[in-house]
């Protein structure tokens, strides 16, 4: 009975919330120096494992987020710059900003790849039932490695780990983005040598850029920000950036994403915005938008949605969105007091992170949903006078803008 955990817990040390100023200015401010990624401190057990693996996997949460595609698709393109044999699967249809993200299109999804591997690294995520499909390469590997940046705290017996399996972990819930972690894995892997890093400096400044909401969110890391202008340092390649990250919607999807915020503005109460929309209403964005691309996912569609919610959070303090999908519910939430998302979206059964947080829900229709939503708001203290009411917006009333 051999098996180790070795909780390493290795975080930056914790500087006091502060607005960061606006990126475009800190990118050209000469006194806001960047800061290489040697300045992350790397537990050497992680690299001990990752150093003497020979076949890697590393796996990154579903429904895959920024973040966790490029970290894992940075972590493999530094592992195969140091000639590793390294995979990186994320198991659900990525969104068009995360494929843009994976500008190599090195993440798979689990059933087009073959095991075993002598090491599996999970980026992002901390959890078994996060991973999809890919949770099957866990059984096999002599070492399982995570990565994460969020509260949760692995253990072999939650992963299902054998006697004969070795756990590592680095969880630093104070680090903004996981891809933090893995600038500072990349280049640290092999000394004096920053091919690796290189190899993945693109994708991890994409993750850092959406993990942070474009660096807009409050208590931000300024660091995280001097790692991000170590990559793209001057405003042509943000523009690149950027761009790259706003997938475009067929004018008829949009058009009919933008009525559910003129919706949505009249709805709004006590500072908290919230929108239902129903299955026959996602069912027309899909194929309006599918009409005009069949590659667009419903990830992408989502990602429009929750672009909208990530604006009624700045202007309202607190948003939500209950979207009737075919095989659930799916309530997402954005606060702008850290915390109050996440906090939320547990009593729903779901998770995320501070300000932005989701759950997803099977056998339940959306009003029922949208009942508990409200109710665990008023769990979290917000004021009975602030109920929340849910502006709906039916299939019909859109007909006519996707005829
Ligand atoms: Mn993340």
């Amino acid at each position: 009975m051999t098996t180790t955990a070795t909780a390493a817990t290795a975080a930056l040390p914790a500087i006091p919330s502060r607005r960061l100023p606006p990126l475009r200015e800190a990118i050209v401010d000469a006194t806001l120096h960047a800061l290489p990624p040697e300045s992350v401190p790397v537990p050497a057990a992680i690299l001990d494992v990752l150093r003497s693996a020979t076949r890697i996997l590393v796996i990154g949460h579903v429904p895959p987020d920024g973040d966790c595609v490029g970290s894992a698709a940075g972590l493999v393109a530094a592992l195969q710059a140091m000639g590793k044999d390294a995979v990186a699967v994320v198991d659900d249809a990525l969104p068009a900003s995360s494929r843009a993200i994976d500008s190599r299109g090195l993440v798979q999804r689990a059933a087009d790849v073959d095991g075993p591997f002598d090491a599996v690294v999970l980026v992002d995520v901390a959890q078994r039932t996060r991973i999809g499909g890919a949770a099957r390469f866990l059984d096999g590997a002599d070492h399982v490695v995570v990565i994460d940046h969020h509260e949760d705290v692995p253990d072999a017996v939650t992963f299902g780990l054998g006697a004969h399996q070795q756990l590592t972990s680095w969880v630093a819930p104070d680090t903004d983005a996981a891809a933090v972690l893995v600038a500072g894995i990349a280049c640290a892997l092999r000394p004096g040598d920053d091919g690796p890093f290189q190899a993945a400096a693109p994708m991890l400044a994409s993750s850092m850029y959406t993990d942070t909401l474009g660096f807009r969110a409050p208590g931000t890391d300024v660091r995280t920000l001097q790692l991000f202008k170590g990559v793209v340092s001057d405003l042509t390649r943000l523009d690149a950036l950027e761009a790259a990250l706003t997938p475009s919607l067929p004018p008829a999807t949009q058009a009919i994403i933008d009525a559910l915020v003129v919706d949505v503005g009249s709805s709004r109460d006590g500072g908290r915005a919230t929108f239902s929309v129903s299955r026959a209403t996602w069912q027309q964005l899909l194929q309006t938008a599918r009409a005009v691309d069949p590659k667009i996912t419903e990830g992408d569609v989502r990602g429009a949605l929750c672009d909208r919610l990530d604006d009624l959070r700045d202007r309202h303090g607190v948003s939500a969105m209950v979207l009737d999908e075919h095989a659930g519910v799916r309530v997402s939430i954005r606060s702008i007091d850290d915390g109050l998302a996440s906090r939320v979206a547990t009593r729903l059964g779901g998770g995320g992170h501070g300000r932005a947080a989701a759950a997803f829900i099977v056998d339940a229709d959306a009003s029922t949903v949208g009942e508990r939503l409200a109710h665990g708001f008023h769990q979290e203290h917000l004021a009975a006078s602030a109920l929340l009411r849910v502006g709906r917006l039916s299939a019909p009333a859109i007909a006519s803008s996707s005829s």
